[in-house]
């Protein structure tokens, strides 16, 4: 681990164009980590591009360095790729998986399931967030956290955390945000952007949503949905049901929550939940998917009833 670190702090020594990536419909920690790095990075002297296939979620937009994020590659050479937080390759999306003007590649991840695919693949389940792995790769560097890099780093591992309330909020989580903090990180100021701060189409589409509940499995499971009517009645997308699989999982007693949400008429985009004692990945990896022991996700098609079956069966069938 130690050594892959020092590996990878040799590579950013000894070279100056670093194109950055995460994974598609990118959050708080795929953003945080992906910042916190090209911010380091600039600062440092190096030449760093920002791209992801899909735009910065408003949320985000505050985060230093969200408004020099680019949707495409510009066409010329990078000496390193570094492609954050994606847990499989084919997350970074196709415009990044085709782009071959890159000598070195670099893959920063804390999934459970993530390939070796990269030249230098820093991977530990046990960080609670990838801006924790660029955390790691700064402070070996020696670097002096700044403000700006620092609210990156503390976005990524407050939002993977759940606010500090995930089975992942280790030690590390804790002593490295309070370092932010006293690099100048202000706790309210980034709870209130992040937390205080809803679109009102967003309370509308979670009241669309929520009736939308069903407990099955003996109050052991509960799902919620979201279909794309419910977007067109509100004006709103996907982007705004975030955190809308927290409500079915704050149900007593349920263990697993799922949040089945439109992506066409006959395809669905399945999230799942647990409380920490059921492995959700191996869920969505029979379906095809992959994730966290405690958050994961994949897309299934068919009609809402025939995904809705599907899953449930695969739940029932292990709790
Ligand atoms: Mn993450």
């Amino acid at each position: 681990m130690t050594e892959t670190i020092l590996q990878i702090t040799e590579v950013i020594r000894s070279n100056s164009s670093f194109l950055l990536t995460t994974h598609e419909g990118p959050d708080g920690d795929a953003i945080g980590s992906s910042l916190a790095l090209a911010s380091f990075l600039r600062k440092i002297g190096k030449d760093v591009t920002v791209h992801y296939q899909d735009s910065v979620p408003d949320l985000y937009a505050f985060l230093p360095g969200a408004d020099t994020v680019v949707q495409h590659i510009p066409d010329r050479d990078f000496d390193v790729a570094v492609v954050l937080d994606i847990g499989e390759r084919k997350r970074a999306g196709k415009q990044f998986c085709e782009f071959t003007r890159v000598t070195t590649t670099i893959n920063l991840d804390h999934h459970l399931s993530c390939d070796n695919f990269a030249d230098y693949n820093l991977i530990d389940s046990n960080a609670a967030a990838t801006g924790i792995l660029v955390y790691r790769i700064a402070n070996a560097f020696g670097y002096r956290f700044d403000r700006e890099t620092a609210v990156c780093i503390y976005v990524a591992t407050i939002t993977d955390t759940g606010s500090f309330r995930y089975s992942n909020a280790n030690r590390e989580a804790f002593s490295v945000s309070g370092e932010m903090i006293e690099c100048g990180v202000n706790a309210w100021d980034v709870a209130e952007k992040l937390y205080e701060n809803q679109p009102q189409r967003r309370l509308e589409l979670l009241a669309k949503c929520l009736p939308t509940l069903e407990v099955f499995n003996n109050g052991q499971s509960a799902s919620v949905t979201v279909t794309c009517d419910m977007y067109e009645a509100c004006g709103a997308d996907a982007e705004l049901t975030d955190g809308f699989v927290n409500y079915p999982r704050s149900i007593r007693g349920v263990e697993v929550a799922i949040f089945f949400r439109q992506l066409e008429e006959k395809k669905f985009k399945v999230g799942f939940r647990s409380k920490g004692k059921v492995n959700v990945a191996a869920f969505s990896a029979a379906l095809g998917g992959g994730g966290h022991h405690n958050a994961a996700g994949c897309t299934v098609e068919g009609t809402l009833e025939d995904v809705k079956a599907q899953v449930y069966a695969i739940v029932e069938s292990s709790l």
